[in-house]
């Protein structure tokens, strides 16, 4: 029997690549098993047959469900689990995560979702339930959207009010990495052994235009201390002999001086382990020295991602990424003399983008991967996800953003502009779709972040056409793309 039940959806093609650690949920499951509570969490993606795990936990006992979310097709997982509970039990659904928060009234819309908790949930879900538990009002619960009812017994969607950011995340509780099994997940692993992943930091100063960041964390970064990080890792590496970890935040290297001192502590407690993160940007790689870059790599630093964006500097103001071109070619030269992989990553298919400088893009691209051995460049096509400042020029172009959580669910970056109607004619988006799929198999730089031996396979397999497609611009009849995305989706 469980108290709390929390669910991890499936998200898509993603998983078939590799599942990664539910930070999330883990993050909501911290505070109420650390009080003693029992807290059962539920991964679709890794376990085939959930609803029959859920019948196995679920009881009188259970106070509540929690169910994580972000835009896209993890949606119609989301909901297909909500209605499986609305089904099974009266349970109070509650709905997490990035989607909700940004879209919570057409979101507690849907009958078979009771509750949102907006944005940083690791607190309020745990006071909300202690409200359940003891049968108490949680009006002053702050953060929460609810369903009450008029004079006339008709819904209406409340809110609780806002809540302030956690300003540092030395107070949160352990990650109970305990509640799942490290072994079932696929972290990026860089030299065999077990992998996690870890969130050392939240949210991002920067207000990148196509970025969730400026309304979701409001351009607030928040961190765990280096003393703190380096001594959760320490007990993370020693209990479950962890070799490589990766760093999902945002931007991890925001500030350098905490930088610095995560590379020594882990060199201090010769934590013997590799690691990478998601989040550098090209102005903070420009003033990070060859002593700290010296430092990174002796603690096990050996891949970073870099959002580059756009091989077009007149693009890449109009998204206000507010780097220069001149610096991407510096740092990636000062990059190449050290062995990281490096990821850069870039965004076709914004609004108002001629083909001109989607080639710029490509160009820069092949540029980066011709003076860097170890790096490799992956293309996606620009989503108008709710929540970003492109959002409304892309409305403004004909963009027709879903009305319902259902539509919502069948919108992810493979297909939402064939079926929202978009700025872009049918044949660009097939070439978008080719650009974007060839740059991901033309490069064998990126396999390490491929688990799954099947396509592991199939990757080299077809590399050779990718990388001849992507190289030479030659994107006609994309059949193998069309395919290709197609079971992504
Ligand atoms: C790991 C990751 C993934 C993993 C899966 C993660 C997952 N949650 O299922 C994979 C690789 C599958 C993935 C895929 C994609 N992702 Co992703 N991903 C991330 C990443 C890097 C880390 C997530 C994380 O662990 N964060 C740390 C935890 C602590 O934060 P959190 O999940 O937001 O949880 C907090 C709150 O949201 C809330 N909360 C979360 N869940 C719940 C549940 C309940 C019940 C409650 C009460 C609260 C709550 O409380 C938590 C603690 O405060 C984030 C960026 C980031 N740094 O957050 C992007 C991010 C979530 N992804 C994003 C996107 C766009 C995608 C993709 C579309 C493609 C892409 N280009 O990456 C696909 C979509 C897949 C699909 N088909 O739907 C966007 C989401 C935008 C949006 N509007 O939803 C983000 C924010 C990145 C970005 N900068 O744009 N992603
Ligand atoms: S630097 Fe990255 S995380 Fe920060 S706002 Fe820009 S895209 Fe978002």
């Amino acid at each position: 029997m469980a108290e709390i039940i929390l669910v991890q959806p499936k998200a898509g093609g993603f998983d078939k690549v590799g599942a990664r650690l539910p930070i999330g949920i883990l993050s909501i499951a911290a505070l109420p098993y650390k009080k003693g509570h029992s807290v059962k969490i539920v991964d679709q993606r890794i376990d085939s047959d959930w609803k029959n795990t859920i019948l196995k936990h679920i009881t009188k006992e259970t106070i509540c469900i929690g169910i994580t979310c972000m835009t896209g097709s993890q949606i119609k997982y989301a909901l297909e689990a909500s209605t499986f509970f609305k089904g099974e039990y009266a349970v109070p659904v509650i709905w997490g995560g990035v989607h909700p928060s940004l879209m919570p009234k057409q979101t507690l819309e849907n009958h078979n979702i009771n509750y949102i908790i907006d944005r940083e949930g690791d607190i309020t879900f745990y006071n909300l339930f202690k409200c359940f538990k003891e049968n108490k009002n949680f009006s002053n619960v702050p953060g929460v959207w609810y369903k009450d009812f008029d004079k006339d017994f008709n819904t209406e969607l409340k809110y609780t009010g806002n809540k302030p950011f956690i300003k540092t995340l030395d107070i949160l509780p352990e990650l109970p990495y305990e509640l799942i099994n490290i072994d079932d997940y696929t972290s990026t692993n860089f030299e065999g052994g077990k992998s996690i992943d870890f969130v050392s930091s939240r949210g991002c100063p920067a207000q990148c235009a196509f970025c969730y960041n400026f309304v979701y964390n409001k351009s607030r970064w928040r961190c765990m201390s280096a003393k703190e990080t380096v001594r959760r890792l320490k007990f993370l590496v020693k209990k479950f002999n962890i070799k490589s970890v990766f760093f999902q935040d945002d931007n991890f290297c925001v500030n350098v001086k905490r930088l610095k001192e995560i590379c020594e502590g882990i060199i201090k407690e010769k934590l013997d382990i590799k690691w990478g993160t998601l989040g550098l940007r090209i102005d903070t790689a420009k003033t990070i020295d060859e002593e700290l870059l010296n430092l990174m790599y002796k603690s096990g630093c050996r891949n970073v991602d870099i959002g580059v964006e756009s091989g077009n500097q007149e693009m890449l103001n109009k998204i206000n990424k507010n780097i220069k071109l001149e610096d991407i070619y510096n740092v990636n030269e000062k990059l190449s003399k050290y062995n990281f992989i490096i990821k850069y990553t870039f965004i076709i298919g914004f609004p108002n983008e001629t083909d001109n400088q989607r080639m710029d893009s490509v160009k820069l691209a092949l540029e980066l991967v011709k003076n860097n051995k170890k790096a490799y460049t992956l293309f996606l096509i620009y989503t108008p996800y709710p929540g970003n400042h492109l959002y409304n020029e892309a409305i403004k172009l004909g963009f027709k953003p879903p009305k319902t959580l259902e539509e919502w669910s069948s919108f992810n970056y493979d297909t939402w502009a064939f079926r929202f109607s978009s700025w872009h004619s049918k044949k660009e988006i097939l070439k978008l779709g080719s650009i974007a799929f060839t740059s991901f198999f033309a490069n064998k730089n990126v396999l390490y972040k491929i688990n799954n031996k099947l396509i592991k396979l199939l990757f080299l397999i077809y590399h050779p056409i990718a990388k001849f497609r992507f190289k030479n611009n030659f994107h006609f009849l994309p059949i193998d793309s069309i395919i290709g995305r197609r079971f992504i989706e």
